[in-house]
């Protein structure tokens, strides 16, 4: 019998204990970080190592991104247009001769910037690392680098450090300072921009710069002695590559910069964007203004913009607002996934104030909730209709509830547990336990809700099984997973989730499940349903379709009932660039006879094997 401890000590003593197990492995010095053999290819990190060299950065789960640079003068306008696309691509989307864009390192200077009151609006939001954009894809650098003379803001006006102000401050005020490094890169002389013979850009010629011939290595060089600086100049925590897209840019180099890093710095933190993000997975994965819709097999990080713009865009009101940006951060820890909500302060340094207000309320919510989200991850259960599930160490669960039911009932399927304790994280109330099936179930008063999420924190007297993510079938690790749970039902008839886990009642001809995605890793894909047709009670033809093609299918006799799952092969689909894609499958002719088409656990894009 344990020890009966108030809801909230209990809570609480959880809580420290794995704050000091993530703070442990942060205190892992450099010198203790793991070294590779004479063959220096840190990829081989064992996993123990690299659990405890990455433990304290997932537990942080909450960082700022900030998108500051020459572009932040224009804010998305040109030549008095507004020009469409993210503020931070307005040389490539007005294709502004280079020499017109280096005027506005003529006119940069931020007189509003203050390091700190950004460092202080990351930390009162309850952000524990921040990520700036050092050099984005148009070159320029936001402090005195000795790589170029003519191209970072030493030149400018402003002269100020701006790295030097922003990681001392990070620093008094223990914010872990992370730095963004574009490895495309519009301005530097061994890359070009292919022009047709009018002198004009073609699309997506700025998305695809080209390597003069012979020149890859000098550039190379070239990041490596700014990343030197970077690293032994403002001691940045976080390398965050992006540009990775380029088709210059290898694997291998990728690898090589990896492991140049680590060499400098053991124990710093580099995302997959330094190689292909599509196919590299150290050392975490990088959705952008997506979240994936399960549990992912490797550690990541999830990027979103406030607006619709990295980059200041004077013209774009489309402000989130601070319950959609709070359901986004649980959402994404309840996957096992840290965010990283960026900003995009204006030409004088200042943070909008529509995003302060934003992170303001994200800051109030997390002083009493984040014992739910610090430290936190995936519980491994089905999702819920009501909410999310994020949990600490085994038997510590925390219930975020976004939709309270009619009745108030909250069940927790796939828990065994003898005995639970939940307490209402807002104000310490009790709420009573009963144990079922499979499942515990606990009546939330309406007079406890408290928008746009209420917490509830279960502790289990004992552990709980894992639902069953896809029925036993193991899945390849490039594989794209699009689960039932993320599935947009339409048409009528009484088609629905079930468990969390999976779509059942497929009974009426016409209704489709759609999926949206980022699609990261262009290429063919053998596209498969994970689903269970058991003979004689399910079969029909079902068609997949998506804007790059059709598949049609005839279901049939698909295992022994309707838990036992099989890949069914549709076909193959093309997807030809990294984008935000969306796929539809519908029940088109059922089986005459058949109780439903099937039960489906999801789709399965598996690239071809090149
Ligand atoms: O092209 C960039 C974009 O400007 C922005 O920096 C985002 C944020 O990560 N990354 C690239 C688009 O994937």
């Amino acid at each position: 019998m344990h020890a009966h401890t108030s809801g909230k000590a209990h809570i609480f003593r959880s809580v420290v204990f794995h704050s000091l197990l993530a703070a442990l492995a942060s205190s892992i010095s450099a010198s203790d970080a793991w070294k590779p053999d004479a063959s220096g290819d840190f990829t081989k990190e064992p996993g123990s190592a690299y659990e405890a060299r990455m433990g304290s950065w997932e537990a942080e789960r909450f960082g700022m991104f900030i998108h500051f640079g020459l572009y932040s003068i224009p804010a998305g306008a040109w030549d008095e247009k507004n020009i469409g696309g993210y503020a931070e691509w307005i040389q490539a989307n007005a294709d502004i001769p280079a020499k017109d864009y280096a005027t506005l390192a003529t006119q940069f200077n931020p007189a509003g910037f203050n390091a700190e009151a950004w460092v202080l609006a990351a930390k009162h939001a309850g952000m524990k690392y921040l990520v700036i954009t050092t050099k984005h894809h148009d070159g320029f650098c936001l402090w005195p680098t000795k790589l170029n003379r003519d191209w970072n803001v030493a030149t400018t006006p402003f002269k100020r450090d701006i790295l030097g102000e922003l990681s001392a401050a990070c620093q008094k005020h223990g914010i872990r300072f992370g730095t963004y490094y574009s490895i495309t890169d519009w301005h530097h002389p061994a890359q070009f921009i292919s022009r047709d013979a009018a002198g004009h850009a073609p699309k997506g010629s700025y998305f695809q710069t080209r390597m003069h011939d012979g020149r890859k290595a000098e550039y190379v060089a070239y990041m490596k002695g700014q990343i030197a600086e970077l690293i032994q100049r403002y001691d940045t925590d976080i390398l965050w590559f992006d540009g990775d897209w380029v088709g210059w840019w290898t694997t291998d180099d990728g690898k090589d910069l990896y492991n140049y890093i680590r060499s400098i710095k053991p124990s710093i933190i580099i995302n997959n964007r330094v190689s292909k993000r599509g196919s590299f997975k150290l050392d975490f994965g990088t959705p952008e203004n997506e979240t994936p819709g399960a549990a992912l097999n490797h550690k990541w990080e999830a990027c979103w913009t406030m607006n619709n713009s990295w980059g200041f865009k004077s013209a774009d009101k489309s402000w989130k607002s601070p319950g959609d940006l709070i359901q986004k951060l649980i959402d994404i820890n309840s996957k096992g996934g840290n965010l990283l909500l960026n900003v995009g302060p204006t030409e004088e340094g200042l943070i909008p104030q529509p995003s302060l207000d934003g992170l303001a309320s994200m800051g109030e919510w997390l002083k009493v909730n984040g014992p739910a989200i610090y430290g936190s991850t995936h519980a491994d259960l089905p999702r819920p209709a009501w909410g999310r599930i994020t949990r600490h160490g085994a038997q510590q669960l925390f219930l975020h509830v976004f939709n309270r039911p009619a009745d108030g009932v909250i069940t927790v399927d796939g828990i065994q547990s003898a005995e639970a304790k939940a307490t209402l994280l807002a104000d310490g109330r009790e709420l009573s336990v009963e144990a079922g099936k499979n499942r515990l179930q606990l009546t939330l008063p309406a007079d406890a809700v408290t928008p746009p999420a209420t917490v509830i924190a279960l502790t289990l007297s004992q552990g709980w099984q894992p639902a069953p993510k896809t029925g036993g079938i193991a899945l390849q690790a490039d594989d794209k997973f699009l689960p039932a749970a993320e599935a947009r039902i339409s048409g009528q008839g009484p088609l629905k989730l079930e468990a969390g886990e999976h779509l059942g009642y497929w009974r009426r001809n016409g209704q489709e499940a759609g999926w949206s995605f980022e699609l990261v890793l262009p290429g063919d894909y053998e596209v498969y349903l994970l689903c269970a047709a058991p003979a004689g009670k399910a079969g029909g033809k079902v068609e997949l379709t998506s804007r790059h093609g059709k598949l049609v299918a005839q279901i049939a006799a698909q295992g022994k009932d309707w838990n036992d799952y099989q890949l069914v092969r549709l076909g193959t689909l093309k997807f030809p660039k990294m984008a935000r894609e969306s796929l539809a499958v519908e029940g088109v002719e059922k089986t005459s006879g058949a109780e439903g088409f099937m039960n489906l656990k999801g789709v399965v894009l598996r690239p071809v094997a090149k």
